[in-house]
Parts: structure tokens; sequence; C-alpha cells
């Protein structure tokens, strides 16, 4: 290790020797990794990292999606999916009964997430919602409601003229548990303006996510990355992260999503590189110091993309997600209705040698499938 940091130009040396002693990062010292680091020495110290952070274990849960509605009041740029309100014919939108026959359609197996994510309904408010959590919980307590990106709530909140404190504690009584990270896009408000100028700026995505954190509540943080950004706005969005991080450690994990450009305002943009995805994860893990985890969308990245994550910093590969999911089939994802078993799931982490750990929401370890075959979780439903 110590050679690896010898052989960099000095500058870039300095800061390897920094991460080496677990001292924390300047942002210009992060732009420098962005700017000069080469996929093999970014690589090596974020691989140095998350092993000192998690061993050889790579984390996976058994979650399911909901995307109540596509309809959406905001037209960001890159939203291969939305439909404004006037073309809702268009898109879809269900109701409470159809989400509760999802929910219901999990009965019996070995499940702990539902991620409900969707477009920003102008006519689904703050009681629609309430009242779904309710039903949720009702029929099935121990199901952990990880719900409503900030953009999502921010609207909610507005329209039903509640503070997010208020709105916010609602939610969580009714039996909301955790917020996803959606809605961060770019922070910078010389992209963020470009991309989606009409939705809730960077201060107020991060007040919400204070807001949770403050109430006991954890939440997640995206970056979506590889479009109009330069590395100055990446290293911007995380050093908010950071400090809002320091401030209440309510983050869980942090999740780089890559822009794909299929049928949207920005299809013009070329998508990103591999080799600079992987640069990015690397420099996200050595950045954010204090974030426990760094996670790969696999829908996004597609499978094998997501298996090399696993050697540039990631330490969690989301889950089984099954999902007929929209939102990323429509702008371009290898993976039209993402849905992997757990068997192909632990099957993926093994592969590049890496252990597989069932988790739960909030990262308590549920199994260890080291030593589990593949063959036996074909047959046993608590297994796959
Ligand atoms: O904010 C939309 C992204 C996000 C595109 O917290 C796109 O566990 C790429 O919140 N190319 C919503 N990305 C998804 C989200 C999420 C996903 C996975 C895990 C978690 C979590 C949260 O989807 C949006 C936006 O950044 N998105 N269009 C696109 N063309
Ligand atoms: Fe609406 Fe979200 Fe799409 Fe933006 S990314 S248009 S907020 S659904």
């Amino acid at each position: 290790m110590q050679t690896l940091t010898r052989n960099a130009p000095k500058a870039l040396q300095q800061v390897g020797e920094k991460i080496l002693a677990a001292e924390r990062i300047t942002p210009a010292e992060g732009l420098l990794l962005f700017e000069q680091g080469n996929l093999s020495y970014l690589g090596t110290l974020a691989n140095y990292v998350i092993e000192k952070l998690h061993g050889n274990k790579t984390y996976f849960n058994r979650n399911f999606h909901i995307e109540p509605t596509n309809v959406c009041v905001f037209s960001c740029a890159f939203c291969a999916y939305s439909r404004l309100y006037a073309q809702r014919e268009e898109g879809w939108e269900l109701s409470t009964e159809q989400m509760m026959d999802i929910v219901k359609g999990y009965d019996g197996k070995p499940i702990t997430e539902v991620h409900i994510v969707g477009g920003v309904h102008p006519k689904l408010n703050l009681s629609f919602f309430i009242d779904l959590m309710k039903q949720i919980k009702a029929h099935r307590p121990s199901l952990h409601i990880k719900g409503y990106t900030a953009v999502e709530l921010d609207y909610m909140f507005r329209k039903a003229k509640v503070s997010a404190e208020q709105g916010m504690k609602l939610l969580h009584e009714a039996g909301l548990d955790s917020l996803p990270g959606g809605g961060a896009e770019i922070f910078h408000p010389e992209i963020r303006e470009q991309i989606c100028a009409d939705k809730v700026n960077a201060d107020g995505w991060l007040d919400i996510h204070r807001t949770a954190h403050k109430l006991g509540m954890h939440s997640n943080a995206t970056m979506l990355y590889g479009h109009i950004e330069k590395f100055e706005h990446r290293i911007d969005h995380m050093e908010r992260l950071r400090q809002l991080q320091d401030e209440t450690h309510g983050f869980n994990t942090f999740i780089p999503l890559k822009f794909r450009n299929k049928d949207n305002d920005m299809s013009y943009v070329p998508e990103s590189a591999v080799t600079e995805d992987m640069r990015l994860y690397a420099v996200a893990r050595l950045y954010l110091d204090n974030f426990a985890h760094l996670k790969a969308y696999w829908p996004m990245l597609g499978r094998n993309n997501a298996q090399l994550t696993l050697s540039f910093g990631v330490n969690d590969l989301d889950g089984t997600i099954d999902d007929t999911t929209k939102i990323y089939s429509m702008a371009g994802s290898e993976e039209q209705t993402p849905s992997m078993t757990t068997a192909q799931l632990v099957t993926l982490i093994k592969q590049v040698k890496r252990q597989p750990v069932e988790r739960d929401t909030l990262y308590n370890e549920i199994r260890d499938y080291s030593n589990v075959e593949v063959k036996d979780m074909e047959v046993d439903p608590s297994l796959n």
C-alpha cells in the first residue's frame, strides 16, 4: 500500500497517505483525486478503506418496490418516466387497494423492506399517503417502509400547509420508517437549474433529511452523475452531504446513480464510460469518510458492472428489488423489469469472491450466505 502511494505524483501521494492514516481529505484533495487519480490507484485505496470498514462483506436486502404513479408536476430534463397531469392517460396511478394488493402479494415471503417512490402527483396528498402507511403497517407491522423522496415530501408538506417537521411526524407515526435517497440529483445551482430547476433545491432537500434524522429516522442520499456536471460539482454535492452527516449521523448509505440517456430531454448527452463510473465510486468511498456504506444500484449499472464496483469501494448491492419499475427501463437501463432472486444476488457476490450478507434497511445483519449452497436456496423458500 505504501509503495502504491510512493509511485504516484507528489500531490496525489500526499492525499493517498492521508487516506491510509484515516485523515479526512479536503474538497481540493477530492478534486485532485478526480483529476489525476487513475483507476488502479483509486481502486486500491477505495478497496483498502472498504475492507477496513467491512472486511469482505457485501450486503443486500430482500425488498420490493412500489411506484404509486408516474404523473408528475415537475419536468426534470433527465426523466424519461414522468407524465404531466395533462398527459395522465399515458401514465398510471395506483389506488390504495392496488398498492395493498402488491403488499399482500408478498405475504409469507421473507421480505424485509418496501421501497415506495414515484412521481409528484398533484392530487395524491399527505392524508392519502398517511392512510397508505397505516394500511401497510396494519397488514404487516414488521415490514420496513422506506418511502418518498425529499422532492415528493417537500411538495406534499407545502400543499398540506404543514412544516416539514409536522408532516414528517405524521408520516412517521403512521408507519414511515426511513427515506430513500432520491431527488438529490446534483445540488450545485449551476447544474440543478439546467436539469431540474423547478423542484426542491439543495437546501430544501437537505432540510427534509435533517428533519427526518432529528426525529430518529434514517435516510439515504443519491447523486445523479455522468451528464453535464463537472468534477467540482460532484465534490460540492458530496461535501454538502458530508457536512450534514457530521451534524446528524442519519444517513445510512450513499448511492451514485448513473445517468442513462434514453428517451429524455438529455438524450444528446453521452453516457459515462465504465472506467469513469468506477473512478467515481472509488472517489465517493474516499471522500465520504462518515458514510458507513456505499451502494451500487444494479438496475442502473447492469449486473456485471455492479459486480465490478465491489472492487472500487462498494459494499452493498441494494436488494432483490422485485419490481415492475419503469423509472430506469424507460431511461435505457439494461434491466427492463428489475428483479433478482436471492440465489442470483448471492451468486453475483460470490463470483467476485465477496461474502454475501443479507441485511435489513438499517444494516442489521440477518443472514450470512457464505456457506449456503445455491442449490439449497433454490428449493428452500426461506432462503430464496
Ligand atoms: O432522483 C431518474 C433517478 C432517482 C434517471 O434510497 C435517473 O435506496 C439515471 O430514489 N438516469 C429516484 N437516474 C430513485 C431513488 C432510489 C433508487 C435506488 C435506491 C434508492 C434508495 C433510491 O432516479 C431520481 C433520479 O436521480 N433517475 N431518471 C435517468 N435517466
Ligand atoms: Fe418527477 Fe422525479 Fe421524474 Fe423529476 S425525476 S420529473 S420529480 S418523477
